[in-house]
């Protein structure tokens, strides 16, 4: 298993629309395993391949408590959406950056496991803004993109000064 590398915003890779997954071999199971490994230790609860710069249809998440169960989606489509939701977001390629998104409150959505199979559930709550999130790295959209130009502005400045910091620190040897 291997760590991969997360893009972060402003990176114009995340801007990518990503093409349905049509083989289902060996290499898509690795590639599954390696983001759910991934998204464990970067402590997020789901994670695109968009953000590992992968430009296929496919996420994985785990929002149960004991980050136990983790859980695939290849070719996701929803089907049928219903209500509404204001949950407080983060995103793993916005590090430190957190803003309210509204969202559906419940979803029903194809999708296929890693095997090929065809499955459809429903979810709601925070499982269901989750897959929404993830859904939109895979066209390209972050929940960034819901903000207006101006706040976004304020992100993208935020985010350079703590790679600045960041930098600094690592020069100054302040990180060990
Ligand atoms: O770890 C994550 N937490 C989160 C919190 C609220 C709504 C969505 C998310 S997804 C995010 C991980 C991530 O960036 N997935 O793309
Ligand atoms: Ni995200």
């Amino acid at each position: 298993m291997s760590n991969l590398n997360i893009l972060e915003f402003p990176d114009p890779r995340l801007t990518t629309v990503a093409s349905d997954v049509e083989i289902f071999d060996e290499a898509l199971k690795k590639l599954v395993q390696d983001m759910i490994e991934t998204m464990y230790s970067a402590r997020g609860i789901g994670l695109a391949a968009t953000q590992v710069n992968v430009h296929k249809r496919l996420l994985v998440l785990d929002v149960s408590e004991k980050q136990d169960q983790p859980r695939v989606y290849i070719n996701p489509q929803i089907l049928s959406s219903e209500g509404e939701q204001d949950h407080e977001e983060g995103c793993l390629s916005v590090p430190g950056i957190y803003a309210s998104v509204n969202r559906a409150e419940t979803i029903t959505l194809r999708a296929q496991d890693s095997d090929g199979n065809t499955f459809e559930e429903q979810a709601e709550g925070l499982h269901a803004v989750c897959i929404q999130h993830e859904m939109d790295h895979l066209i390209g959209r972050l929940f960034v993109d819901y903000l207006s130009p101006l706040k976004r502005n304020m992100v993208r400045k935020k985010l350079e000064k703590q790679r600045k910091v960041a930098a600094k620190e690592a020069e100054e040897h302040l990180v060990i």
